[in-house]
């Protein structure tokens, strides 16, 4: 008898799953493969219910003759060694990055003549409403908040962008790419004080508020699932941290990030230009301890960011300070640079890391930019944040069309280089 394969990554089973099990039972017998939560995160929506439970919802499905476990988005681990007959999918990956998936499993069949079929992928209403209901729910606060914390132990390395808006978020949620074979899409959103207060035309200073700070981060909420990382500033007075903490809590983040720095705060890119003033260890660990404290859920990060390389206090110090903050309670470091080269940041991690194999570390390559996220990985860095690339990509491109249109009294010259109202339009869901 034929083997018919096909490979599930959903949490819930629809009308669309059902179709292609009866077509596929017509070829022979169905063996279904399971993408493994860490495999499918790359490219697919966050799994709200684990392998084990997946394994489970599938083998009670009528004509499945058995679940095995998919390892690899491509299929690598499979095909070779089960030598399906047939390959069964949806005509969704005949387009999108998705198609880089089935050239791949094109390739391993055409190997020792086994066919793919393709059948309508099923989208009707009932279908379309099981999806919105997903993606609610991985949008509810109780979801999207534990949702870094799991994604840490799913994925090598988390990589947040910065978003301010509804439709950067959208970028941080939708944007998958293909790459030489591989997809990957963003895990994090990062909402920067930097580029908070940029999109509003003000100074990164702390100015502006916490209410207006929590606006933005409602408007990126109500339109995406990511999970979201805060950038708290200094936190302010330990008695109102406490309160930022809650409410950051009760709005679905996962994680603050707070610096130990004390006064006026300004922008750390400015390094020594500026004066700044580091709080010291004991206030820091009070203002952490108080957050910790104040925390209602297990899910929530408290993280403490360290200033002394970007204050040049030295080595020493940032490593003194990096393994009092975790005593008082943060749930992870983050150590930042403005220096070209990674040198110093390497040094903290790698002395950090020998003495803590824990606690997550958290980086900010806007300066040392050239260092790949594998190289960090490989020193113990779990968290890699861009913080600014978006902002500093749209501005440019925004200010050259105003002067175009200044330039020639007309939109023409500009319309080339513009993203078609369609395609802008095809980025927001509609319910
Ligand atoms: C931000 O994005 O606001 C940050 C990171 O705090 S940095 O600008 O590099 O200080
Ligand atoms: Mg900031």
């Amino acid at each position: 008898m034929s083997i018919v394969y096909t490979c599930f990554t959903t949490d819930v089973i629809h009308e669309g799953h059902l179709n292609i099990i009866n077509k596929a039972a017509k070829y022979g017998e169905v063996i279904v493969g399971v993408m493994s939560n860490e495999a499918l995160v790359k490219f697919d929506r966050f799994p709200t219910i684990s392998f084990e439970e997946k394994v489970k919802m599938i083998e009670k499905l009528e004509g499945v003759s058995k679940v095995i476990r998919q390892d690899t988005i491509m299929y690598e681990d499979i095909i070779p060694t089960l030598r399906p007959d047939y390959v069964i999918h949806g005509d969704n990956w005949l387009s999108g990055p998705l198609k880089a998936i089935r050239n791949n499993v094109e390739k391993l069949l055409q190997k020792y003549g086994g066919e793919i079929i393709d059948i309508p992928y099923t989208y009707n209403e009932s279908v379309q409403l099981t999806d919105t209901k997903m993606k609610e729910k991985l949008a509810m606060p109780e979801f999207r908040r534990k949702r870094l914390r799991q994604a840490l132990k799913l994925r090598p390395i988390i990589k947040a962008l910065e978003v301010h808006s509804g439709l950067t978020g959208l970028i941080a949620e939708k944007t998958v790419v293909e790459h030489n074979g591989n997809l990957d899409q963003f895990d994090a959103m990062w909402i920067s004080s930097l580029c908070d207060s940029t999109a509003k035309g003000k100074p990164d200073i702390e100015l502006v508020d916490m209410t207006s700070r929590f606006r933005t981060i409602d408007d990126v909420t109500e339109v995406t699932t990511k999970p979201i990382i805060f950038d708290g500033d200094t936190g302010g007075l330990t008695e109102h941290f406490v309160y930022t903490v809650r409410t950051l809590e009760k709005m679905g983040v996962s994680a603050i990030i707070i610096e130990d720095k004390t006064g006026l705060k300004k922008n750390s890119l400015f390094g020594t230009e500026v004066a700044q003033t580091q709080d010291t260890i004991e206030n820091f660990s009070a203002k952490i301890k108080a957050g910790k404290i104040a925390q209602l859920t297990d899910d929530f990060m408290i993280i403490a960011r360290i200033e002394s390389l970007i204050l040049e206090a030295g080595m020493d110090d940032a490593l003194n300070r990096a393994f009092a903050f975790v005593k008082a309670g943060a749930d992870g470091i983050m150590i930042h640079s403005r220096k070209k080269e990674p040198d110093e940041i390497l040094e903290f991690c790698d002395r950090f890391r020998a003495q803590d194999s824990d606690t997550p570390i958290v980086v900010v390559p806007s300066s040392f930019n050239t260092i790949t996220e594998e190289e960090l990985a490989q020193h113990g860095v779990n968290i890699v944040i861009y913080a600014n690339q978006l902002t500093r990509s749209a501005f440019p491109a925004m200010e050259e069309t105003a002067k175009d249109i200044l330039r020639y009294h007309r939109a023409k010259e500009v319309d080339d280089r513009l993203m078609p109202i369609k395609d802008i339009i095809s980025l927001i869901d509609t319910l």
